[in-house]
């Protein structure tokens, strides 16, 4: 239980409802937080992000949403935290870097993919759900733009389940990257690498799992092999019915592009800026569909947590 002591040394919150599931090997999804603040639009993120969690309840685990809060990181967060990330304005998007600069300042910040996998890793959780990675922008060769989503997952024992990777990003260089690093992808009940708002993005992967329990007896050789250091996709489709109308998605897509090249934007506001993009250009339609995948993420993932804990 190495896990405990650092939790100690780093002021980690542990919701006590996720650290009594963790002592007793009960099953829990880690959540994200940047989604909340910076990837779905006010004010229906709060709604949003306590739905996920009831998702990950319905599929028989454990939430537990991730965030800095006045300077702790907190492990599973209670609603008043939760409407914090929801709605306060001085909520800064967090990746690895930034974690232990906001907490030894007391300020309070949403954690990425990246930070999410780091702290829930800490905190010993395993299988963590999202809506969609970060991956290597398609402006890459000039911008050097490659999300920390990556590095950081090529060295954190974390399982992601994921809807893929959204098709602003260079599909084909991100999956390059992740052989690279070591970052296994499995599709789950499918051959097809998801692409987000769409659930084929026309890249065919070399796995395919059809059940929670396939992929825990995969979790299980992980540990036994010791490639269980490195992170592990499962890539789940966004389900047909959900899709977003393949047209409206490749217009939608161009404008987005030429804006975010007009207006200059780069760093970390280039995923918020397009999500944001989106959801507007669309009048709502990528975020009806973005809230589908990620309830279908939640409740897989605690499919997947709650088959890796019967496992003992
Ligand atoms: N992709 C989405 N929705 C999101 C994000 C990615 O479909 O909200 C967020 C996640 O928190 C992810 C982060 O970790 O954006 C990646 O940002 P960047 O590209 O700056 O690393
Ligand atoms: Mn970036």
């Amino acid at each position: 239980m190495t896990h405990l002591y650092r939790i100690e040394r780093t002021d980690m919150q542990l919701h006590p409802e996720v650290a009594a599931a963790l002592a007793a090997n009960q099953p829990v999804v880690a959540l994200e937080s940047t989604i909340i603040s910076h990837g779905l639009p006010r004010p229906d993120n709060l709604g949003i992000a306590r739905d996920i969690e009831q998702a990950v309840r319905d599929g028989g685990a454990v939430p537990a949403t991730i965030a800095i809060i006045d300077g702790d990181p907190h492990i599973g967060l209670d609603d008043a935290a939760l409407k914090a990330i929801a709605t306060s304005d001085d909520v800064v998007k967090v990746s690895v870097r930034d974690i232990a600069t906001i907490a030894a300042r007391g300020g309070t910040g949403a954690t990425t993919v990246a930070s999410t996998g780091h702290l829930a890793a800490l905190a010993g959780i395993s299988v963590f759900a999202t809506g969609g990675l970060g991956g290597v922008h398609r402006q890459a060769r000039e911008s050097w733009d490659e999300s920390a989503d990556l590095t950081t997952l090529s060295r954190t024992p974390i399982t992601v389940i994921c809807a893929g990777v959204k098709s602003i990003l260079d599909v084909s260089a991100t999956l390059e990257r992740l052989e690279t690093l070591n970052i296994g992808v499995l599709g789950y009940r499918t051959n097809a690498f998801p692409g987000f708002y769409r659930a084929d993005s026309g890249h065919t992967l070399d796995w395919r799992v059809d059940s929670p329990a396939e992929v825990a007896a995969v979790l299980r050789s992980r540990r036994e092999l010791g490639t269980d250091r490195f992170g592990l996709i499962v890539a789940n489709p966004i389900p047909a019915e959900d899709e977003l109308d393949a047209d409206l998605h490749d217009s939608t897509l161009t404008a987005g592009l030429a804006a975010l090249d007009r207006e200059g934007v780069s760093g970390k506001n280039v995923t918020p800026f397009l999500l944001d993009f989106f959801h507007r250009e669309t009048h709502g339609a990528s975020l009806t569909a973005n809230v589908k995948l990620v309830l279908n993420n939640a409740r897989v993932a605690a499919e997947i947590a709650a088959a890796y804990a019967a496992q003992g």
